[in-house]
């Protein structure tokens, strides 16, 4: 398969790229946070999704090097960004399985931190349940190290998988992204809104931030405001952007 040879390349010839898609507090209606989602820039085939490159990636173990190429692209925007005086802005990072088996994370997390003169504050981590799956103990000991640098962690896509809510109280996440499955038909079944609401009222008693994703339509963002969520990402607001445009939405807001 050639796109896999590809693969071995992408980092040496500089073919990756972070888009960003805004996350809007839904208090008072602005960016406060961005979700950095990778782009694959082939030399001839053009703009390749993660969708098909990642699960690649991390059957050859490449994610590893994929991996850090993102978190070490972000914190090198944020610093940019925080030079420049633009923001304040965190910027949220996507971690597959394979990352969080490296013992290193942590180590390597802290000295790009470092290395950027950022505050662990501005970087969150995205995880997925299957993310977790494989060692219980060990990630809540990484995660529990990883916050002790006050990077913070969110569960992605809330609801798909069999994460309970006990889940969200063992490890330490700080946020939970209600997977965009569930925004979908809030407004057309009645039944799928009061899991929506149950979702939100639940992560607040546990202390969390809850994040809606894939808010398409005005009416799930008024729906998700009545119902106390407190940020929102989806198409309604923003595509994932590229860095220059996320820097002129920021710049630009009141
Ligand atoms: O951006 P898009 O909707 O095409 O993303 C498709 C999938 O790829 C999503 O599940 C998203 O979480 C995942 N993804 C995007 N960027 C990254 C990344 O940098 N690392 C990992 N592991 N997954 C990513
Ligand atoms: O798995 P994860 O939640 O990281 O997936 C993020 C993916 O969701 C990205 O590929 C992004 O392009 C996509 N996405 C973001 N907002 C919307 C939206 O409003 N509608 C749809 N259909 N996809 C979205
Ligand atoms: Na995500
Ligand atoms: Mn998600």
């Amino acid at each position: 398969m050639d796109l896999h040879n590809d693969l071995h390349r992408v980092i040496k010839n500089n073919e990756l790229a972070l888009l960003y898609q805004p996350k809007i507090e839904i208090s008072t209606g602005r960016i406060v946070s961005a979700e950095a989602l990778v782009r694959w820039n082939h030399p001839t085939k053009g703009l390749i999704s993660p969708d098909r490159f990642v699960f690649l990636a991390e059957e050859t173990g490449l994610i590893l090097d994929i991996g850090d190429w993102c978190i070490s692209e972000a914190c090198r925007q944020l610093a940019d960004w925080q030079q420049q005086d633009v923001g304040p802005v965190r910027i949220a990072v996507n971690l597959s399985p394979r990352q969080f088996t490296d013992r290193s994370l942590p180590h390597r997390l802290q000295a790009l931190i470092n290395h950027h003169q950022l505050q662990g504050s501005v970087l969150e981590l995205e995880v997925t349940e299957s993310t977790l799956l494989d060692d219980t103990d060990r990630a809540i000991k990484m995660m529990q190290q990883i916050c002790s640098m006050d990077v913070h962690f969110a569960m992605d896509d809330f609801g798909t998988g069999y994460a309970s809510f006990d889940y969200l109280k063992r490890y330490p996440f700080s946020t939970l992204k209600i997977d965009r499955s569930f925004i979908m038909h809030m407004c057309s079944s009645e039944r799928e809104g009061s899991i929506v609401q149950s979702m939100i009222e639940m992560g607040h008693q546990l202390g969390l931030v809850v994040v809606a994703e894939g808010v398409e339509e005005q009416e799930q963002a008024d729906s998700l405001k009545a119902m106390g969520c407190d940020f929102i990402q989806g198409f309604l607001y923003s595509r994932p952007v590229s860095a220059q445009e996320l820097q002129k939405l920021l710049v630009e807001q009141p």
